[in-house]
């Protein structure tokens, strides 16, 4: 074959995949040499060099852009990574199994990751979302797995030693209107974090308007802190396959962008797979983050759960503020499996601890009626656990019921989440409120109810709510 059949050759394969250009071979062509990205230029394929997008510029991203092993891509403060819309599949970036993301952000110039429409046009799902996959462990019934992210990227591996892993550093990001829904199975997130393992740095995120979850674990190790979840479509933040990270300082914000039947502000699973409820990472653990100092609020209409807490998951929650739901908590077990979830309710390995519930409207998870009317009593001995056994769950000793939301806070300013100091309450909710730090070394100071005391760590101008 001469040069020009080759070229050719190339070229058919290339619009005959209509995604990734292709070798004779059939594997993926990817782009070889460094790429710097500003000026409104293009990123789409994958990149066998690093990718550096400068402060401040903008950057397009039409497709998959996907780093391979062995790349970084460096995202400086103050850039733009404008996401094209109507792209099968939806414009996304995937970090993959040992590459790296370095994208730091500051509170005035954060890292905005946003749909290619203008402003005023932009909604949930005009793109997929920022993926990042590593080799931390997880319970998945294989050693590695792929998701449905449409590029057969693999995630995860079966040794332990790959749990402190670094997948890089995200500061000060934003991502919004991303989340496409393509299919039943096939949902992007504002963040997914893949088997990513605790060397990650993950601190100041935010996602906004997001179509299905505003982050979502599959299995790995992980830490979160500082984060916002808010305006999302199905949870707030969600985790499956033995996510073990842990989280502090976060807020979830739940209003009108709820797409689903099933939106709930944290959907926590060990694993849907077979026998999920039992199944466990290499050296023997289950889904349990452990959180500390969280916010979570709703707008008080139906179908929104506090927490739906299923096929086995286990998961230590401190400090929480939890207000204005209509719905409550589920613990599930599934059947045939044992009763895996409600065990490690008894176990005391799924707990809720040293918190505060306001206004919350029903007394009985998966009560769908509409929602009216602050709670009069004490929901703990009611049934706000969904029935006898679930009082375990929260402690009568640390957790507090309310009927009606106070500390300063306006239910009307959750919606908006404006003006600013939405999530401040008027003076630090100390009762009850136990020390993060006795918790491990990644808790910082927070022997505080909620994401906040009255220093107010969202302000800025790094995050941002934009409708549209
Ligand atoms: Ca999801
Ligand atoms: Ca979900
Ligand atoms: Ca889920
Ligand atoms: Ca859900």
């Amino acid at each position: 074959m001469n040069t020009l059949k080759i070229t050719l050759a190339i070229v058919l394969a290339t619009v005959a995949n209509g995604c990734f250009k292709l070798d004779e071979s059939g594997t993926q062509q990817c782009i070889a040499t460094p790429v710097s990205c500003s000026g409104g230029a293009t990123l789409s394929g994958c990149y066998n060099a690093s990718v550096t997008v400068p402060a401040n510029a903008t950057c397009n991203v039409t497709g998959l852009a996907i780093m391979k092993s062995g790349t970084s891509l460096v995202i400086g403060a103050g850039a733009t990574m404008k996401m094209t819309p109507g792209q099968s599949p939806a414009s996304s970036v995937i970090i993959d199994q040992g590459a790296t993301i370095t994208a730091i952000g500051t509170a005035a110039s954060p890292i905005t990751f946003t749909s290619g429409k203008d402003v005023g046009q932009r909604a949930p799902q005009d793109w997929g979302g920022l993926i990042i996959r590593g080799r931390a462990t997880h319970n998945f019934t294989t050693a590695t797995f792929t998701t449905e992210f449409d590029d057969g990227g693999v995630v995860g591996s079966n040794n332990s030693a790959n749990d402190t892993e670094s997948s890089g550093t995200l500061k000060y990001v934003r991502v919004e209107f991303a989340g496409k829904q393509a299919t039943s199975l096939k949902e992007y997130n504002g963040f997914t974090f893949e088997a990513v393992g605790s060397g990650t740095t993950v601190d100041f995120i935010h996602a906004h308007n997001v179509g299905d979850d505003g982050i979502e674990f599959f299995g790995g190790t992980v830490n979160v802190k500082h984060v916002i979840s808010s305006a999302f479509g199905d949870d707030g933040f969600d985790w499956t396959y033995g996510w073990r990270g842990k989280a502090q300082y976060v807020i979830v914000s739940m209003t009108d962008g709820d797409s689903s039947n099933d939106s709930n502000g944290i959907e926590a699973d060990n694993s849907d797979q077979p026998n999920g409820d039992n199944l466990t990472t290499p050296d023997g653990k289950k889904s349990s983050p452990t959180i500390a100092n969280m916010t979570m609020v709703s707008n008080n209409k139906q179908w929104r759960q506090i927490m739906r807490l299923r096929r086995g998951t286990q998961g230590l929650f401190y400090n929480f503020y939890v207000a204005n739901w209509c719905d409550t908590i589920l613990v599930e077990d599934t059947a045939g499996q044992g009763n895996v979830t409600t065990g490690n309710v008894t176990a005391g390995t799924l707990k809720i601890q040293n918190s505060l519930f306001e206004g919350i409207s029903r007394n009985t998870a998966q009560d769908r009626a509409a929602c009216t009317g602050a709670i009069t009593t004490n929901k703990d001995s009611t049934g706000l656990l969904n029935g006898a056994g679930y009082d375990a769950l929260t402690s009568a000793a640390t957790v507090t019921m309310n009927a009606a939301v106070g500390n300063g806070f306006s239910t009307t300013n959750w919606v908006t989440a404006s003006p600013t100091n939405a999530f401040r309450p008027s003076a630090a909710i100390t009762t009850n409120a136990m020390d993060p730090t006795t918790l491990g070394s990644f808790f910082t100071t927070g022997t505080y109810i909620g994401a906040m005391d009255t220093t107010d760590w969202t302000t800025g101008g790094w995050a941002t709510f934009p409708t549209n």
